[in-house]
């Protein structure tokens, strides 16, 4: 049976800079903490690094043809803060200023909507090497300063702005694990990381707010991401598990942002790690979005961890677990992806009805959702069914989130094209367009014909079978 999305759905597609640009150091670019990262052997998979990627840099307005081709309304992208500030404060650097303005011009131009991410995560790197990075309360200056160039310069023509991708991302792998750029090791700086972080965020919404949103009449928000966690068992220590795992994940960032404070659950195991908000900064941070932004790929069985003070490595890359004390767990039947990530449609759609719940309904954008196989291309097409049915079934959990309810108003799938997938280098494929990096050739995978289809019907093959 079809089923239609609410009219005027937002349908997207995303990217990120450091992703698929590529053109490191062209234009004065200035290095971020990813191009030094990436040098270090070891760190990413095979050794890949961004420094070609997609070379998006060079082929942006093939890449829009692209994008018009399936019918895209929304482009989700993000700015290379040292692109445009090469040393992430002071000097701005015109040429890479006047590539974003190529580009959104070039959107435009094809009736797609810019939606602008600020941070996704390729930090100046004088700002880490010099002053801490995420660690230092300055940053938050220095953050603002930067999004005030791009609202200045860009904000006539982008209507939809995203201060952070994901700071539980970076927060935790780039501070806490370390997996991710900066590669810092400590159970303690994330949580002043991801403190910074809001400060940080709420600085430059404030300046929106102030200085712009009444002459430019666009939104500004938060993106964050949240795996869904199931309490493995009807026993009241692994549901409150589970809500104590998504407090950890989600609530960390959005409940200081619409309910003034970090979660309960935080505060009394975290103690003295967890920083504290003055009243000024409580004030800024409360309210400071337009809009729900969440990127959602999983779902793990969250179950209380046996034995206190247990150090045992559990299931997932959830981070600093034993200060959570939850146990994570897949089901066997579950399927997998490339990254090893379940498919697990339904929890789309409880985690969907829990933000729902606990923040009375936002507007909400699932702004990533998509996944990795491994694609090959036979006779020049890539047939990537297991990829259209990921997200046929996620979708489909999406509208019965809606007809429940929840205000989804739109949905960017992750990602437009194949790209530098992190620590996982080429390895991994999350494309709609399969890139073959020798060439750099782009080829419409079967997804991006079936999602062009989803697009213009503004329906989805409505079942919830798993
Ligand atoms: C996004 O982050 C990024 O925004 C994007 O740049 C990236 O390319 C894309 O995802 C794909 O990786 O081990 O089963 O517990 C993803 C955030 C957080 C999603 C951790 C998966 C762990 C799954 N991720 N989560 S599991």
């Amino acid at each position: 049976m079809k089923k239609s999305f609410p009219k005027g759905f937002v349908w997207g597609s995303a990217t990120s800079s450091y992703q698929i640009e590529g053109a490191w150091d062209v234009g004065g670019k200035g290095p971020s903490i990813w191009d030094s990262f990436c040098a270090i052997p070891g760190k990413i998979a095979n050794n890949d690094h961004g420094m070609m990627a997609c070379d998006h840099f060079h082929k942006m307005k093939e890449d829009v043809a692209m994008m018009k081709r399936m019918g895209l309304k929304a482009y989700r992208f993000s700015i290379s803060w040292p692109r445009i500030m090469p040393t992430g404060q002071g000097k701005v650097s015109e040429d890479g200023l006047r590539f974003y303005d190529e580009l959104i011009d070039e959107l435009i131009h094809h009736e797609i909507e810019p939606w602008v991410t600020l941070y996704h995560w390729d930090l100046p790197l004088a700002i880490q090497v010099e002053q801490d990075g995420w660690l230092n309360k300055e940053i938050a200056n220095h953050f603002e300063q930067y999004a005030r160039v791009c609202f200045e310069r860009f904000g006539n023509r982008v209507k939809r702005w995203i201060t952070l991708n994901e700071p539980w991302v970076v927060a935790i792998l780039g501070y806490g694990l370390g997996t991710f750029a900066p590669g810092i090791k400590s159970n303690s700086d994330p949580y002043l990381a991801g403190h910074h972080l809001l400060i940080a965020h709420a600085q430059a919404v404030s300046c929106y707010r102030k200085e712009f949103q009444e002459t430019q009449q666009g939104l500004i928000g938060i993106t964050n991401n949240c795996d869904w966690r199931e309490p493995l068992t009807e026993k009241q220590e692994d549901i409150a598990a589970a809500e104590r795992a998504i407090e950890f994940i989600l609530a960390w960032f959005t409940d200081p942002i619409y309910l003034g404070h970090y979660p309960a659950s935080m505060v009394e195991r975290l103690g003295q790690k967890l920083p504290l908000f003055s009243e000024v900064e409580i004030e800024l941070i409360k309210g400071s979005t337009d809009f729900f932004g969440l990127n959602h790929y999983t779902t793990l069985f969250a179950a209380e961890a046996q034995g206190s003070g247990h150090k045992d490595p559990v299931y997932g890359n959830d981070g600093l677990s034993e200060d959570q004390n939850v146990q994570l767990s897949v089901d066997p039947s579950w399927n997998v992806t490339a990254m090893h990530w379940a498919v697990v449609p339904w929890g789309c759609q409880k985690l969907l009805e829990w933000i729902s719940k606990r923040y009375d309904r936002p507007t909400i954008y699932i702004t990533e959702n998509g996944c990795a196989y491994a694609d090959e291309v036979v006779a020049g097409k890539v047939n990537d069914i297991a990829r259209i049915n990921y997200y046929q079934q996620y979708l489909s959990c999406c509208l019965a989130a809606i007809e429940k309810g929840v205000l989804l108003k739109g949905y960017f799938a992750w990602s437009l094209m194949d790209n530098f997938e992190w620590a996982s280098g080429y390895e991994k494929r999350f494309g709609l367009h399969y890139v073959n990096f020798e060439t750099l050739e782009r080829i419409p995978k079967q997804s991006a014909l079936w999602y062009e289809k989803v697009i213009l019907d503004n329906t989805i093959e409505a079942r919830k079978d798993s």
